[in-house]
């Protein structure tokens, strides 16, 4: 039926000891050659090789041609029977032909905008050739490439270089999803760095002829980020040469091939004038996160697929910490929170929920979840809070020493961090292996100067897991005293039992407690409290993350209150009004803690109590309690709003960032008071796009922004990547009753080259994140997005099911809005041809 076992792994029978590979490279009919050197491993075994959408046109074993009866084709691949091989060494050629040009799911080799270039993470490479393309096989790859384009790239070293071919050699053993090739027109910003050990290294990033102006950004990121995991992990390059190529075509952020990354377009081109504050934060963190993997996902790798995670939650985690030490220090902790409870809290509360690392599935693309990455970066942070900084750093070096070079799993990660602990993980690995967001639910008692606190931990059922033991949390506690003073620093519990209590002794009043501090552990925190103790943390907590989140989650409170038609609560709104006035509070800071919870938040907060969300009640609860606070803080959003004024040139910083984000979260409150006034003043003003933008979403969410997207699109109509942003903005933030209307005309734009993924996401996309516009009682919002769901599935199987994840929440909402949703999945699921990726989705949607 499809499905693919974590229990069913066996090790490769044979060993590749080389790959030596032709391309001819040609749009209609690329001809790939490839030898293979083997090896039997243990005893005699069929060889199979993977391979799809090839034309085999010779094959060979040992140098002699492999007449048809030796050997059996079908569509996933080649079989040749053991009695056929030699039982020592020997080689096998094949020479396929393949259609780059034809190649819309930009999985394999593909074309994007006359460019050559490939993706091959998970499973790509066996539309490129004959091969085990599994992640344990290891082997040297050397790399030939034929073609009159001027930029002719792969993985390694450059080796030889003529009229019309180059060649290629990497002496590192890896397997085949890191392969990469790159053919055309490119133009290199060029830059350099050097090792703690004195090797010299050539940086380039490689753009489109134009796009050279917009690489200083990427290129200094890059050597941040090659600094610093010298010094945080002491983890040098091992290449002379590291090539980072951006391409427009791109179903993903980036991919981490060895010695030459391939990104989306979007995450390395950036200028003031064109790319954000939010972009530029991305940018730099997405070429650390694939520069990172050098060292965990390409010197260490996984043995199957069920252990993505292994390198895809300790690179996330590697990159966040990257982050917060380069720019954003607590504040990044902040947005990475909100980022994971917004996406896989929801994904956990949902029939998508799978462990980090799953034990089964059809296709493996739809495992590159928030899930696998996020909540995986969370486990690891776990660890590291578990056994501190010097212990956590001990794990890790004894990581890299043990397993360098090898195909690893979870299993071996939890050993290494054992055995540098003399710990016992057994336990803490149930966070590897099982699915679930655990309610932590907390009480507390004071007698006689001891202080108690009573947690209760739960993890409610997920698909195909009823039963859910006990985890083990860290809880990262303080208490404050009632002048806000600190009585008692963090310290880290450590909950094993379903029920446990932990006891402070020795205080002269009662404290405050500061629970779950930079948030230790990725769970539900439930703590009957008062409005008045939440504004006390938010005022005086001195854990910046439990400050913020005391604000947040009086916010969320206060919403769904008023989304059941309840009054905002005024120790929130007194509260707002010290954290605008708080001069002393980092900008950025602020504008996280004015900024209020999104509306899907507050659709998971009141389905999780078991009732159903409605989506216009709560868009109109929130769009109130903006106009209440602008209001009754008026004067303060002014001055805030002017103090924030960031003059002279641009920088990209987190100071001047930080401002900028407090600016345009105040802009939004002020646009009820004076009809958008101010936000058409700094979008007429405006010199970057940072305040461009910001400027034009207030305007749209106010619904008067035709003048201003007019002028947008006549300045930027022939920048691609700018206009997803003109369109995306619109999707998200017209107000819902309009929203289904404009996303249909947008789309039906002839201009609209809806088969690039960029330009799809933005606008469907963004259509999917306007809570009430696509949740629409009548169902417009659903059949809209299922039109073009179906459309995209032929040519791009991989997004297609990606954004299926849009429907992941439908069960929150009344049985009007269900049915509907069950009619969308319903309908996809009966379309003919369906691929195997959207329709696993489906089935687990409607499951
Ligand atoms: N491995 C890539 C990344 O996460 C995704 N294809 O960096
Ligand atoms: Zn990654």
């Amino acid at each position: 039926d499809g499905v693919t076992l974590l229990s069913e792994y066996k090790p490769y029978p044979f060993e590749i000891e080389s790959i030596s590979m032709t391309f001819r490279l040609a749009p209609e009919a690329t001809v790939v050659r490839a030898e293979l050197k083997l090896a039997p491993r243990a005893g005699r075994a069929d060889l199979h090789l993977d391979g799809e959408e090839l034309t085999l046109r010779e094959i060979l074993l040992g140098g002699a041609p492999l007449p048809p009866g030796a050997y059996t084709l079908t569509k996933t691949g080649l079989t040749i029977l053991a009695e056929q091989l030699p039982e020592g060494p020997f080689t096998l050629e094949t020479e396929v032909e393949i259609a780059p040009a034809r190649n819309t799911a930009l999985e394999g080799l593909y074309m994007s905008n006359g460019l050559y270039c490939t993706q091959c993470e998970a499973e790509g490479f066996r539309k490129i050739t004959f091969y085990p393309d599994r992640p344990d096989v290891m082997a040297r790859f050397h790399v030939r490439i034929e073609s009159d384009l001027p930029v002719l790239l792969s993985n390694g070293n450059p080796v030889g270089l003529g009229k019309g071919w180059a060649e290629w050699d990497d002496p590192w053993p890896k397997p085949a999803y890191l392969f990469a090739l790159v053919a055309g027109d490119l133009r290199a910003t060029s830059g350099e760095f050097t090792t703690a050990s004195g090797r010299k290294v050539d940086l380039n990033i490689w753009v489109r002829p134009g796009d050279e102006t917009r690489c200083d950004f990427a290129l200094a990121s890059l050597q941040r980020a090659m600094k610093w995991d010298e010094e945080a992990y002491g983890r040098e390059y091992d290449l002379d040469l590291f090539n980072i190529v951006a391409v427009d075509d791109f179903n993903m952020g980036a991919m981490e091939n060895k010695g030459l990354n391939i990104f989306n377009s979007k995450l390395v081109l950036a200028s003031p004038e064109t790319a954000t504050d939010t972009d530029y934060e991305r940018i730099e963190a997405v070429i650390a996160h694939e520069y990172f993997h050098n060292w965990t996902g390409n010197r260490i790798t996984c043995r199957d697929w069920f252990q993505l995670c292994l390198k895809e939650g300790l690179t996330v985690f590697r990159d966040q910490s990257f982050t917060r030490d380069v720019r954003l220090g607590a504040l990044k902790r902040i947005e990475d929170v909100a980022a994971l409870r917004a996406r896989q809290f929801r994904e956990d509360a949902g029939p998508l929920a799978h462990p980090p690392r799953p034990s089964s599935y059809k296709e493996i693309n739809n495992f590159y979840t928030t899930t696998v990455y996020e909540k995986g970066a969370e486990v690891v942070g776990m660890l590291a809070r578990l056994l501190g900084p010097e212990g956590y750093r001990a794990a890790l070096d004894l990581y890299f020493e043990r397993h360098d070079g090898q195909a690893c799993t979870i299993e071996d990660w939890i050993t290494v961090f054992e055995d540098a602990s003399g710990r016992d993980l057994s336990q803490f690995k149930l966070w590897y292996v099982q699915a679930g967001t655990p309610r932590l639910r907390v009480a507390e008692r004071f007698e006689n100067g001891t202080y108690t606190l009573d947690f209760v931990q739960e993890t409610p059922p997920t698909p195909g897991e009823a039963e859910k033991p006990p985890r083990h949390i860290p809880i990262a506690v303080g208490l404050l005293g009632p002048n806000g003073n600190e009585l008692r620093p963090t310290e880290m519990l450590e909950m094993t039992q379903a029920r446990q209590s932990f006891r402070f002794e020795g205080l002269a009043v009662r404290p405050v407690p500061s629970i779950l501090r930079g948030f230790s552990a990725p769970v539900l925190l439930e703590r009957a409290t008062t409005p008045a103790e939440q504004a006390f943390l938010l005022a005086h907590d001195t854990d910046p993350f439990n400050r913020w989140e005391a604000g947040r989650s009086l916010a969320r409170e206060t919403l769904m209150a008023m989304a059941e038609g309840g009054a905002p609560a005024p120790d929130y709104l007194e509260a707002v009004g010290q954290m605008l006035a708080d001069e002393s509070a980092d900008p950025g800071f602020r504008a996280a803690c004015l900024r209020l919870p999104g509306e899907d938040e507050i659709a998971a907060a009141i389905a999780s109590k078991g009732v159903a969300a409605d989506p216009d009640a709560i868009h109109a609860a929130r769009r109130k309690l903006m106009e209440t606070l602008a209001q009754k803080h008026e004067a303060a959003f002014v001055a805030a709003y002017e103090g924030a004024a960031v003059p002279g040139p641009y920088s990209p910083d987190a100071g001047p960032a930080g401002k900028r984000s407090l600016r345009l979260a105040t802009l939004a409150f002020l646009a009820t008071r004076d009809s958008g006034a101010r936000a058409q003043a700094l979008f007429e003003a405006a010199e970057n796009m940072t305040e461009s933008l910001g400027a034009l979403s207030v305007l749209v969410a106010e619904g008067g922004a035709a003048a201003a997207l007019a002028r947008f699109a006549a300045r930027w109509g022939a920048e691609p990547l700018v206009m997803d942003k003109w369109r995306s903005v619109q999707a998200v933030l017209t107000p819902p009753e309009a929203a289904a209307g404009l996303v249909a005309r947008l789309a039906a734009d002839p201009g609209f080259e809806w088969k690039n993924p960029n330009r799809f996401r933005s606008l469907l996309g963004g259509f999917a994140a306007n809570h009430a516009g696509f949740h629409r009682a009548d169902g417009a919002g659903y059949a809209l997005y299922t039109d073009w769901l179906i459309r995209l599935d032929p040519l791009n199987p991989q997004t297609a099911a990606r954004m299926s994840t849009a429907f992941e929440t439908w069960r929150r909402y009344d049985a009007t809005r269900q049915a509907h949703a069950q009619a969308a999945l319903a309908r996809i699921a009966a379309t003919p041809g369906l691929s195997r990726d959207l329709a696993e989705m489906v089935g687990r949607l409607a499951g």
